[in-house]
């Protein structure tokens, strides 16, 4: 299988992560959103990274859909449970995570634009959405080892990857100093192999 996408995306870094947790084998092609025509949008007609080309053709997106289908492909370390409950408060941190980058990721673009353009008011409502969502994960988590249950799962993953990519965009965001259960997560995370190989360029 084929994953578009790039070394700096969060939602590549999730999906690699996983793909390295449970050991399946792939191959990373990342210039999918370069040029006039860019390969990713013959994939993915919304042209958004990652997408996962299977052997067979089919090409999946978004993230989500891409790590419940590799979690449900190898039996190896799952990182969903099978229970309809457990595995939809799973599946909500998830959602939690990667609404935070949309968040951070909107006001990253938004920064790009003519300063003239730019709407305070509305990366102030993103940053609010960023903010609020580290205050329930961090509420959630508590003085447990890891987010959902007693044994890391796909919730920790996603949030390594928030984490992991606020220091990277948003340095001035003070998530270590507001919420220190989340930096002793973050630091068992950072030990990972899977997280280790996957850090962004400095
Ligand atoms: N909900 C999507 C979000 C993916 C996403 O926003 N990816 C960004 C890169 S970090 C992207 O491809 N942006 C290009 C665009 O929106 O045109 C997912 O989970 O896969």
């Amino acid at each position: 299988m084929k994953l578009l996408g790039s070394v700096t995306s969060p939602f590549v870094r999730k999906v690699r992560v996983v793909l390295l947790e449970k050991h399946i084998d792939f191959e990373f092609i990342t210039d999918a959103m370069v040029g006039a025509a860019p390969l990713i949008e013959q994939h993915n007609p919304l042209g958004k990274i990652p997408a996962l080309v299977l052997d067979d053709g089919l090409t999946l997106f978004d993230s989500q859909v891409i790590t419940e289908y590799l979690d449900a492909v190898n039996p190896v370390g799952h990182l969903l449970p099978d229970t309809p409950r457990e595995r939809a408060v799973v599946k909500r941190w998830e959602a939690m995570a990667d609404g935070i980058l949309d968040a951070g990721v909107a006001i990253v673009l938004e920064k790009r634009r003519p300063e003239n353009e730019q709407s305070p008011t509305w990366m102030l409502r993103q940053r609010g959405k960023m903010e609020r969502g580290l205050a329930l994960m961090s509420r959630e988590l508590g003085t447990r080892s890891w987010c959902t249950a007693d044994t890391m799962n796909l919730s920790d993953l996603a949030t390594g990857c928030v984490l992991f990519w606020l220091d990277f965009r948003f340095p001035d965001l003070p998530w270590r100093q507001e919420f220190p259960n989340l930096e002793i997560l973050a630091q068992k995370l950072a030990q990972r192999k899977s997280f280790k190989e996957t850090l962004p360029p400095s």
